[in-house]
């Protein structure tokens, strides 16, 4: 059996303090990176080129599962087996890869979310609420996650209604496929969230809510 190709996403805008560094060390662990670049206004897309990845970059800025959307069709076209998604942050630890990515490898699970030690914003609580009830999932707006390829093709998307990450996990749960957690370290982000300030933030963690209850 070959080895299984193994792509990160990473769905970034205006992070160039801290991408160069993200990558170096995501390459250790993958094959390809692809990483989606929203409009920013600062050398992201230059950096991450320079770094090796495979970047895209939209001209207008359209939102993080957007983002994600055309990283998953991407890595698709490239042959991926296994998708990692991660953040540009920083905020994300590469060393723990292989605890993502070694139970889809070992076919132990289908999907699997990575658990922070604690929520960032009052909205990530009531999500995580929902996610543990509808799917047994503790941080179900983790952005980092690893699927098997052949989920997202049976399924066919990755969102389709703003669900900041999170609808292919519970279209997965739905499906039957294996979903397991892992713990993860998160480091602190010295600037502001690109998700938005506080109030924002918190607004677009709630419409997902009602767009995965209603809709999901
Ligand atoms: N492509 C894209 N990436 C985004 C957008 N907003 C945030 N991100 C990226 O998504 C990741 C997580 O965002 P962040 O603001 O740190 O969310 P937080 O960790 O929940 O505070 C980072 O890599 C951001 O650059 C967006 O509108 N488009
Ligand atoms: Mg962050």
């Amino acid at each position: 059996m070959g080895k299984q190709k193994i792509i990160a996403v990473i769905p970034a805008l205006n992070e160039e303090k801290t991408i160069s560094e993200v990558i170096r060390g995501v390459k250790k662990y993958v094959d390809e990176i692809i990483l989606i670049d929203d409009a920013s206004i600062d050398k992201t897309a230059i950096i991450a080129r320079e770094e090796g990845a495979v970047v895209f970059s939209h001209k207008q800025n359209q939102g993080y599962a957007k983002s994600i959307n055309d990283g998953f069709a991407s890595a698709a076209e490239r042959g991926a087996k296994i998708v990692l998604t991660f953040d540009g942050d920083g905020q994300h630890n590469a060393e723990d890869i292989p605890g993502i990515i070694n139970p889809i490898l070992s076919k132990k699970a289908d999907v699997v979310v990575g658990k922070r030690p604690y929520h960032a914003r009052v909205a990530e609580y009531l999500f995580a609420f929902m996610g543990k009830i509808k799917a047994n999932i503790d941080d179900p707006l983790c952005g980092f996650k690893a699927y098997h390829m052949d989920v997202y093709k049976d399924i066919g998307y990755f969102d389709r209604i703003s669900s900041v990450g999170t609808q292919l996990i519970f279209n997965a749960k739905k499906r039957g496929y294996r979903i397991v957690q892992k713990d993860i370290m998160l480091s602190k982000r010295n600037d502001m969230p690109r998700f938005g300030k506080k109030f924002i933030a918190n607004w677009k963690i709630l419409k997902a809510l009602f767009q995965i209850l209603c809709r999901g």
